[in-house]
């Protein structure tokens, strides 16, 4: 037997280790895979009970009553809600759909149509840099959507930089500079205490150093915290003092956690800064990934990107058909 709690731990019993504690068969699984996987509990809230109505049978009211609360429980949200199902109601009636067997598709029909206009991948190529704030309220997953797009920007072959705009939490600055060396980008910092200094001196150090790409990281705040929602503001109107055109890109990240409430969110960030991208993260383990669509029906900015871990590599661009082809199958 091995002992793992050696005290006396040899680079070789390390290695051991290791190879214990991770499968050796589990294969690498490619992104579709990991979507699927990530969007588990939210297919299982809303597939499951989907199954037992698209059973078979005859198409009538109690059938939609019964849609509806699923998609209501799924978080899905009401207006979102009303459109599909009238959607659905339409699709019925034009295609002469009479088993609710046939629900199915219409339903992933319908869906695919709401979230298809908010598939529009963000291009970085109109600036240079081209600078990106991160915004959103605290711990939805700014700080780590900043790793994974140095990363993911990175192997598109683009230069990074990332501004370490989170001046109020202890350890952000660390937490920020830790994702820098995992991906060898440079973090500017400073003591100020000041998030518009700092991402102002990065701008113009991204501008001297012909950088492609500026991350800025903010502080977590609630919308309902005024003051700090005009501190973002001006922040934003210093960055446009270093560039005139930017920030080029506001993301709002949003843990789809959070349900309805990042709905909330959403046009709260939108009605004071102009938000002109979302990021959905922590898409894996949460039974409510429905709330896609309840964003898409009351504020449709472009989900820009979808995070499903907390690796590097969990985040990719959104892409509505591949998200509900997952959703489903
Ligand atoms: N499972 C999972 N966890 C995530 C994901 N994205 C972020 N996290 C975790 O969520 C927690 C908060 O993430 P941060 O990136 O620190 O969030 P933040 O918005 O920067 O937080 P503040 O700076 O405190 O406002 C961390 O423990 C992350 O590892 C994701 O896509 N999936
Ligand atoms: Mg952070």
């Amino acid at each position: 037997m091995f002992n793992l709690f050696k005290k006396d731990k040899s680079p070789t019993d390390v290695t051991a280790q290791a190879e214990l504690a991770a499968p050796p068969e589990a294969p690498a699984l490619s992104w579709t895979e990991r979507l699927k996987q990530s969007l588990t509990r939210t297919r299982s809230q809303l597939g499951n009970q989907l199954a037992g109505l698209f059973g078979g049978g005859r198409i009538d009211e109690d059938v939609y009553e019964e849609l509806e609360t699923i998609l209501l429980t799924s978080d899905v949200g009401v207006s979102a809600t009303q459109a599909l199902l009238e959607d659905i109601r339409n699709r019925v009636k034009r295609q002469h759909l009479d088993d609710t067997s046939q629900l199915r598709e219409a339903l992933k029909q319908a869906l695919l149509e709401l979230l298809s206009p908010l598939q529009k991948p963000l291009d970085t190529t109109t600036h240079q840099p081209f600078v990106i704030m991160l915004v959103g309220v605290n711990g939805a997953g700014k700080t780590t959507t900043i790793g994974k797009l140095a990363n993911f920007f990175q192997a598109q072959g683009k230069s990074v930089l990332i501004a370490a705009g989170d001046t109020f939490r202890a350890a952000a600055r660390e937490q920020l500079q830790a994702w820098g060396e995992r991906n060898q980008v440079h973090v500017v910092t400073n003591q100020s205490g000041d998030a518009a200094a700092v991402i102002y001196d990065a701008v113009n150090s991204a501008r001297a150093k012909n950088i492609d790409i500026v991350l800025a990281d903010t502080a977590g705040r609630l919308p309902t915290q005024l003051n700090l929602m005009e501190e973002i503001r001006k922040v934003q109107r210093v960055i446009g003092k270093a560039i005139p055109e930017a920030p080029h890109e506001i993301l709002l990240v949003l843990d789809a956690n959070t349900g309805q409430n990042a709905v909330t969110q959403v046009k709260a960030f939108d009605d004071a800064l102009k938000v002109s991208g979302l990021v959905l993260s922590k898409l894996d383990g949460t039974a409510k990934g429905g709330v896609i669509a309840a964003i898409a029906q009351a504020r449709p900015i472009p989900i820009r990107y979808i995070g499903v871990g907390e690796s590097i590599d969990d985040l990719r661009p959104f892409n509505a058909e591949e998200f509900v082809e997952a959703l489903f199958s």
